[in-house]
């Protein structure tokens, strides 16, 4: 206590802050020239103050002049070595840091209560007080004991309070043994223990204990207000969503738990249909697709060479590329490039991804993630890597990756946030996007790889997630049938009435079709919801240019935007797939369909100068299948149009499209490739090659893969068998055992 009215090494922290605040300010003075109660002789304690002996008697404390000294520090009063002589400096005083620890002559309570014993007031002792000035120190000690007082008898652990310290008997006395926590004490319990322990560690010295006991208390009453406070503050759905954050934190603690003792159930690798690798017979073909093997390696080669465990390549400036879309997650390329490696033959280069996956790849990332972008390229990745290789690392992987995305559907509608930051597990959405929405082709992308997490972890949680997005779009009135890109997660409303086919609308349809291929076409739900879809989409947004070509334009609020974006063109795969599911008087049709819209995007690359598509064109103020503004005239090594020349291929046959994938093979090595990888363009329109300087991830997972499916003959990775998620992942088909029965005993 005495060295609290003092400026020395031992101080608290309060005071010494007090002490160079006030030697900062103005050289400190003693009452009287008497030297503190410190026990060092008074010309060390002045060099140490910068005391003056000679300095005159300060003027006496009035009560008034005390409570202002007290609250504020602004009037003059007596100091100890801490304290400016605020009156005669005019520097800020520092009583206001004091009330308790310094007062007049020695302080507060050490040096007001104790002045008796060890002040250095001159004429020491309590009889020196004024009147006035014991009635405020009589205040303050009656304050304090009050505050101690309800402390005990108000706070939630009084009754430990009580129990411990006012009616214990001694603590030293009682058994050790008692006082531990036993296994499986809760942690209060080991914190009680705790304290406790402190309380045999001074038998002798109640103080200490009455301190520490206040100490926790008042800790605790702290923590409880605060929570209590936050809790109050919040809407009845927020505390309900916290509860199930908190359940599902839980679980996910228990899956991880699960996962680390190689909890995850054992599943039975069936070896891959369709992964030989054979040579096509006709030998022009298969120097193509030497060829596409060979564009496959430099892209990689240079990405190893350059970018190593980065997302991506950039490949005119030879570094990584670091898109905000994986947050902090690296190996972008690595992951998405698994599959085509794998069906390329490529053994050693998948080996090196294998190994880099094992021991670097961390999705314990703080910082915000696309939900959508991690899903399709990531967790995609590692599933199909599995399904090909039956490598148990990437199941692991592939699930460890899915739990760290379940937090992102904590939404009153359970629709997912867009971002999601994977350490602190807090989503949100795009700041552009309409009204704080959700994005239909984020959220409506989900469905195929959460399917197949809930079937290789053996948890239905992932399953349960995305089925509860499409029963909230079931229950919603769609506007003449279309769906809106644009659902608040909060309100489980629409947002803006905005339709596309392309951006921010694509592959929610493509994944309804696909959830029906995917299921063996027993989810019947998803066909029901593709196939209204589709007729909506033809009634309302496909048209006829004047030139004959079929476009699907863009629907805002009911008016057409005769535009159509690069993404768009997938559409002509899928419509053609889906030929197979179509009522029969349609198959025909949407077959055709599929072709039309492949054509249109086969104008769109061949009526630019690199043979190269732009990333939209339109078809108004007189031009057709072509880009108009410029900042719609970039390539960036984007796959749609090729994917539909795979489909089309494939369920037509129709050597067309094995020449409209060669011409893009031939622009692409004439304008994209460099030294240092494949770069994307910033004109498809201009004479000259402008590089935007990125090796997108998709470049190697998607495009390269279809180049080298349609020179390939059709058993590799058949249809019947393998369903492509929207980044080229081949997941298989889960084959529903009872119908299999069925078909055996037919
Ligand atoms: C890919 O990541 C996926 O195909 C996605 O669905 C949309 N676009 C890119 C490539 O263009």
């Amino acid at each position: 206590m005495e060295n609290l009215t003092n400026c020395d090494e031992g101080l608290q922290p309060a005071v010494c802050l007090a002490c160079l605040f006030a030697k900062g300010a103005a050289p400190a003075r003693r009452a009287g020239g008497e030297p503190l109660s410190t026990g060092r002789p008074a010309a060390q304690t002045r060099a140490l103050g910068g005391l003056d002996a000679q300095e005159p008697a300060p003027q006496p404390l009035t009560a008034g002049g005390s409570e202002v000294w007290l609250l504020s520090g602004s009037a003059p009063g007596p100091w100890t070595d801490c304290q400016p002589a605020a009156a005669t400096t005019g520097a800020m005083p520092v009583g206001g840091l004091l009330p308790l620890f310094s007062s007049p002559g020695g302080g507060g309570l050490g040096g007001g209560l104790g002045g008796g014993l060890s002040g250095s007031r001159k004429g020491s002792g309590p009889a020196a007080f004024r009147l006035t000035e014991k009635f405020v120190l009589l205040l303050v000690f009656s304050a304090f004991i009050t505050l101690c007082f309800g402390a005990i008898f108000f706070l939630p652990d009084s009754s430990k309070l009580l129990s411990g310290v006012l009616f214990h008997s001694n603590p030293a006395l009682q058994p050790a043994a008692e006082h531990k926590p036993g296994p499986g004490a809760r942690a209060e319990d080991a914190a009680e223990g705790r304290v406790r322990h402190r309380e045999e560690g001074v038998p002798g010295d109640p103080g200490a204990v009455v301190e520490d006991n206040l100490a926790r208390i008042r800790e605790n009453h702290e923590r409880a207000l605060r929570e209590a406070k936050e809790t109050l503050q919040k809407l009845p759905e927020e505390i309900q969503r916290d509860i199930l954050l908190e359940k599902e934190k839980v679980a996910q603690d228990h899956m991880r738990d699960k996962e680390l003792f190689g909890g995850l159930p054992k599943v039975d690798f069936l070896p891959p249909i369709g992964v030989e690798n054979r040579e096509p017979a006709d030998a022009t073909i298969r120097e193509k697709r030497a060829k596409i093997k060979e564009m496959m390696n430099h892209a990689w080669n240079n990405y190893k060479r350059y970018a190593w465990g980065l997302n991506e390549l950039k490949p005119i400036s030879k570094e990584g590329h670091s898109s905000s879309l994986f947050g902090n997650i690296k190996g972008a390329t690595i992951v998405d490039a698994l599959d085509t490696l794998f069906i390329m033959g490529m053994k050693t280069e998948f080996q090196e991804a294998k190994s880099w996956i094992k021991k670097y790849l961390d999705f314990n990332v703080n910082a915000e993630v696309s939900v959508f972008e991690v899903n399709i390229r990531f967790v995609g990745g590692l599933l199909s890597a599995y399904y090909l290789s039956g490598e148990e690392i990437f199941r692991k992987k592939a699930v460890e990756l899915g739990v760290k995305l379940l937090p992102a559907f904590h939404t009153p509608s359970g629709i997912p946030w867009a971002l999601l930051n994977m350490k602190s597990g807090i989503g949100r959405n795009w700041p552009w996007a309409s009204g704080g929405s959700s994005i239909l082709a984020e959220f409506g992308t989900l469905h195929l790889e959460f399917m197949h997490l809930s079937h290789l972890s053996g948890n239905p949680i992932f399953a349960e997630k995305v089925m509860n997005i499409r029963t909230v779009l079931n229950k919603l009135e769609k506007p003449e049938g279309l769906y809106p890109n644009y659902l608040n997660p909060s309100s489980g409303q629409w947002g803006q009435h905005h339709v596309s086919v392309g951006g921010l609308g694509d592959s929610f349809y493509e994944y309804l079709l696909k959830a029906w291929l995917m299921s063996d076409k027993t989810d019947v739900e998803a066909k029901k919801m593709y196939f209204d879809a589709v007729q909506a989409i033809e009634t309302h947004l496909i048209r006829k240019s004047s030139g004959g070509l079929t476009y699907i334009a863009e629907w805002k609020g009911g008016l057409l935007e005769h535009k159509m974006g690069h993404l768009t063109c997938f559409a002509g795969g899928m419509f053609a797939l889906g030929a197979d599911g179509a009522p029969e008087a349609l198959a025909q049709h949407y077959l055709e369909l599929g072709a039309e819209i492949a054509r249109t995007c086969h104008e769109s690359y061949n009526r630019t100068f690199m043979k190269l598509g732009p990333e939209a064109f339109r078809f108004d103020g007189g031009v057709e299948a072509i880009a108009t503004r410029q900042n719609e005239k970039y390539y960036i090594l984007r796959p749609e149009v090729i994917e539909t020349y795979m489909y089309m291929w494939r369920l037509t046959h129709d050597p067309k499209y094995r020449t409209w994938a060669w011409e893009a093979v031939e622009a692409l090595e004439n304008h994209c490739r460099v030294n240092g990888g494949y770069s994307g363009l910033r004109d498809v329109y201009f004479a000259s090659e402008s590089y935007d300087d990125v090796q997108q991830s998709f470049f190697l997972a998607e495009t390269l893969k279809y180049l080298y499916l349609i020179f390939s003959d059709d058993d590799l990775l058949p249809l019947e068998h393998w369903v492509f998620n929207t980044e080229a992942h081949p997941f298989p088909i889960l084959r529903d055992e009872k119908k299999e029965i069925e078909v055996k005993e037919k």
